[in-house]
């Protein structure tokens, strides 16, 4: 296991603890034991090896052994002792939103309840609502949570699969034999979620490309299928991964078909064929208009781009394939321009130590710098966020200064103070407005009273905006992708705020946000707004969120242009004051 799957193994771990009541402190002791692996930048392996784990704060010896063993063999003995002892389907229900293991052990205790199925009964049945310490409320929010459940479940975060996704297409690109090889499907589109992993290759020597494939997939995965040209696989955390082997004539036929979207893919047969062709997975075949019931003649030689080409088209990037009016784009030469990771000059929407960061402002600096970035607009939270060390008034000011220093000391490098204020259930900002004075930019998030109403939350969403110090609206739903829904929110009235007002909304670029839904995009250009593509980074490895972000932003349409911090630092500058100005 790597570092990120043992904090999560640990997390686990303390649920099962939970549930099985025993002693709440060892649970306690292996959730900072998670916590306390995710700050270690060094490598695990050589702490492991050396024995100096336990000199990390928040890891004792019990759990130094636990790591070890789930590091080097990918299991630990006491994880299955501790899943031996609880019902599976109760380690289930906390996936709803909301429900911990304490609730869950009180409604197993008091109600017999051991999955999500009697959860679900007994919540329809009134059940829950009578237990103690749950009521109408937390009723219905269970039953919302187990209806959401069902619309996720068997889907994955993008970042997670296309992580799952790499070592097998690195391995079968090495395989003898092979020419080309690429990621289809939702992944190549860049979706949010994905179900499976999706991955093309043409190769002169198949049985050599399905032998790597199920090797890299590791002795803990299930083959499902060994086929001559397809093999499937499902992987350790679930994934199911499908390999599609073709020769190397097919394919840009069989890249273009599997990368969809099924949409696309009809939309772009219909044209085919509209235009006397036949296009499948195989070829384009001119259609003789005497014998069009016969297969027809190949052209051969088309790549990806010239295939559309042949169909009248502009080439069209994997991320717009939606059939969401691209092809019509395409055929006037109306594609946009799409902004690329390389167009990034600066980073937006940065923690440090100062509040829930992991990070110091040099050390996030330093890190910018190593990016060939320009600028770093910081934004730790505000004062109301005691949940995340929000500052209060006297740090703001001692900050400023930690920041006027380092700029006064740093060449060809920017840092821009920000905050990122909490917008209060009345929609007021954080600070009284002479404080908000200090800061070159404000963004505005929600994240609390997630359950007003639409009409409520968009009221105090508007409110926020229209204080001239807000620059930026963070995150604007509040969604968590897999595990918590959107709060209800008149998105249009929002955006044509927005752009009325001058207001910045991000593409918050963490994984499990992806917020503004790049759906938005089109909606969200025609009123005139702009973007900053922002991996609300914590430390200096959320970074990486950039390019994860920049294939929202395309799959939303964006241009550099649109993007502020693909600006150079004087016009992103600009781009802040302009409101206040
Ligand atoms: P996913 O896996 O749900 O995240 O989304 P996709 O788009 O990766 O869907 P998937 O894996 O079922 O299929 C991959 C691509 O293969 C899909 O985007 C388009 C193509 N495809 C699959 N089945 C059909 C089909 O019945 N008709 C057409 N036209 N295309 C298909
Ligand atoms: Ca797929
Ligand atoms: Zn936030």
């Amino acid at each position: 296991m790597n570092k990120q799957e043992i904090a999560a193994t640990l997390e686990a771990m303390a649920d099962l603890m939970e549930l099985s009541e025993e002693n709440p402190f060892r649970a306690r002791s292996f959730r900072a034991g998670a916590r306390a692996l995710d700050g270690i930048t060094g490598d695990l392996g050589d702490l492991i090896a050396g024995g100096r784990l336990r000199e990390v704060k928040g890891i004792g010896s019990a759990l130094e052994e636990v790591i070890a063993d789930l590091w080097r063999e990918g299991r630990s003995a006491r994880h299955e002792e501790l899943k031996s002892k609880v019902p599976p389907g109760l380690l289930e229900m906390l996936q709803v939103q909301g429900l911990g293991p304490k609730r869950a052990r009180v409604l197993h205790q008091k109600l017999g309840i051991c999955d999500l199925a009697s959860l679900k009964a007994a919540c329809k049945a009134g059940k829950v609502a009578a237990v103690s310490g749950f009521g109408e409320k937390s009723q219905e929010k269970i039953l919302a949570g187990i209806t959401y459940l069902g619309q996720v479940s068997g889907r994955f975060l993008f970042s997670e699969a296309r992580e799952a996704a790499r070592p097998l297409l690195d391995a079968v690109r090495a395989a003898p034999g092979v020419v080309r090889a690429e990621l289809a499907g939702s992944l190549r589109r860049r979706r949010e979620t994905v179900k499976d992993i999706d991955i093309v290759v043409s190769s002169r020597q198949p049985a050599a490309a399905m032998e790597r494939f199920v090797a890299a997939a590791g002795a803990g995965a299930e083959v499902l299928a060994r086929g001559e040209t397809k093999t499937s696989v499902r992987l350790p955390r679930g994934i199911q991964a499908d390999l599609r082997v073709v020769a190397d004539a097919e394919y840009p036929f069989a890249l273009l078909y599997f990368t969809g979207s099924m949409e696309h893919n009809t939309a772009m047969r219909g044209r085919a064929k509209a235009r006397g062709f036949k296009l499948n997975e195989y070829g384009l075949f001119r259609v003789d208009a005497a014998r069009p019931s016969e297969e027809g003649e190949p052209i051969p030689g088309l790549s990806e781009e010239e295939i559309f080409r042949a169909l009248g088209l502009d080439p069209i990037p994997p991320e717009l394939r939606e059939n969401l009016g691209e092809i019509d784009l395409a055929e006037a030469h109306k594609l946009p321009d799409l902004v690329e990771v390389k167009d990034l000059r600066g980073i937006v929407h940065v923690h440090s130590v100062a509040s829930d960061g992991r990070n110091t402002l040099e050390q996030l600096v330093e890190a910018a710098r190593a990016r060939g970035l320009e600028y770093l607009a910081l934004s730790d939270h505000s004062q109301s966020a005691g949940y995340a060390g929000g500052l209060k008034e006297d740090r703001v000011i001692q900050q400023h200064q930690e920041v006027d220093r380092l700029n006064a000391r740093l060449k060809g490098f920017r840092i821009f103070k920000g905050i990122e204020s909490d917008i209060r259930a009345d929609g007021s900002l954080d600070y009284p407005p002479e404080v908000l004075d200090r800061f070159d930019f404000v963004i505005a998030s929600v994240h609390s009273a997630f359950s007003l109403s639409e009409d409520e939350q968009t009221r105090r969403v508007l409110k926020a905006m229209q204080d001239p110090h807000c620059t930026i609206l963070g995150h604007p739903t509040g969604r968590l992708l897999l595990q918590r829904e959107a709060f209800p929110l008149r998105m249009e009235e929002i955006l044509r705020a927005a752009g009325d007002l001058g207001v910045i909304v991000e593409i918050n670029a963490n994984p499990l946000r992806l917020d503004l839904d790049w759906r938005w995009g089109k909606f969200a250009r025609e009123a005139k707004v702009r973007t900053c593509i922002s991996p609300d980074a914590h430390s200096i490895q959320d970074f990486d969120y950039h390019e994860i972000g920049v294939g929202i932003a395309r799959k939303g349409g964006f241009p550099a242009r649109e993007v502020v911090n693909t600006y150079a630092a004087g016009d992103f500058e600009k781009a802040l004051s302009s409101r206040r100005a």
